[in-house]
């Protein structure tokens, strides 16, 4: 795993209807992201926060919530995530509603085309982020950054990370999926996506699951992250907009992101959606911290042998 990290903070909500996302920068900071990962051994530098469009706070146009101010906070976070990855460093995304998931995740596409790297990426979230303008219930961006990667969307969008699609649906696997909408569960079949939802949790187990969702990488794979706060039971994660109960318990998401470090795969990570307006305490952000440390490999005993 890559030392040499990269805090971005992208302080914006334009992706959602509830308000609040864009303070989740701040709030990670506050629960010590940077200094926690410092004392596991990383070398962290913090960015700062990318600038963009106020939130306009308007209704969709033509299916969409804030377009424009959506393709400029993407084309923000792609051109920072990009140079970082080009520097040899670890970019951590500190979101920030998931819209910007693309900007992210087209940025890590470009650079291991470029390096000749496989990707694969795991969308750790209550939804599947799979809508379209045809198909949204909301008209929110956040509810579509998935289906924009694998191409189906408005040019724009899609084309961010210059070559559509920018990821092939083969490459992600979604896990703790409790939340699809009619349109976006047909798409998301004829798409071809694996998706480990919370059924498959409950009857084969976490560890099971991240078996399944880890096999395909290799030596020569980058692992890009993309954690949706609201992935987390909102029984211990309140801190999020669109809460969606029956989600995987602490030490189910623990395990999750302990498997994930065990890699050693990992590359890139995104944490998104953290609303402290709504949480309690920034109980939710230091939640989100504690995970983030999981990910990166921090573990109770001396580390056992490999699985
Ligand atoms: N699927 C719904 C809700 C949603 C998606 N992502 C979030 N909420 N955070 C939609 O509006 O697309
Ligand atoms: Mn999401
Ligand atoms: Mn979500």
């Amino acid at each position: 795993m890559i030392r040499n990290v990269s805090l971005i903070g992208a302080p914006t909500d334009v992706g959602a209807s509830a308000r609040g996302a864009s303070m989740g920068p701040e709030a990670l900071r506050v629960a010590r992201i940077g200094p926690l990962l410092g004392e596991m051994g990383l070398q962290v530098e913090d960015r700062g926060n990318l600038t963009g469009p106020a939130n306009p706070w308007l209704p969709p146009v033509e299916g969409y919530r804030h377009f424009d101010e959506v393709l400029a906070w993407n084309r923000a976070v792609h051109e920072a995530v990009y140079a970082e990855l080009c520097g040899g460093r670890f970019p951590i995304l500190l979101g920030g509603d998931h819209c910007l998931g693309l900007g992210s995740v087209s940025a890590v596409a470009r650079h291991c085309r470029e390096a000749g790297k496989k990707l694969r990426v795991l969308w750790l979230d209550a939804h599947a982020d799979f809508n379209t303008d045809q198909i949204t219930p909301s008209g929110n961006i956040h509810g579509m950054p998935v289906a924009c990667l694998c191409g189906f969307g408005p040019q724009p969008l899609v084309e961010i990370g210059g070559h559509v699609p920018s990821v092939s649906p083969k490459w992600v696997k979604q896990i703790g999926i409790r939340s699809v909408d009619a349109g976006e569960k047909q798409l998301l079949h004829d798409a071809g996506l694996e998706v480990f939802d919370m059924r498959y949790i409950d009857e084969m187990g976490m560890r099971h699951t991240m078996e399944l969702a880890l096999a395909t990488l290799d030596a020569n794979t980058h692992l890009h992250v993309s954690f949706d706060v609201d992935f987390l039971d909102p029984s211990f994660a309140p801190g999020v907009g669109t809460t969606v109960m029956g989600g995987p318990t602490y030490r189910e998401a623990q395990l999750c992101m302990e498997m994930i470090a065990d890699t050693g795969r990992m590359a890139s990570l995104d944490i998104m959606e953290l609303n402290p307006a709504l949480d309690v305490r920034n109980r939710t952000a230091e939640v989100a911290v504690d995970m983030v440390q999981s990910l990166f490999g921090k573990s109770t005993l001396v580390r056992r042998a490999p699985r």
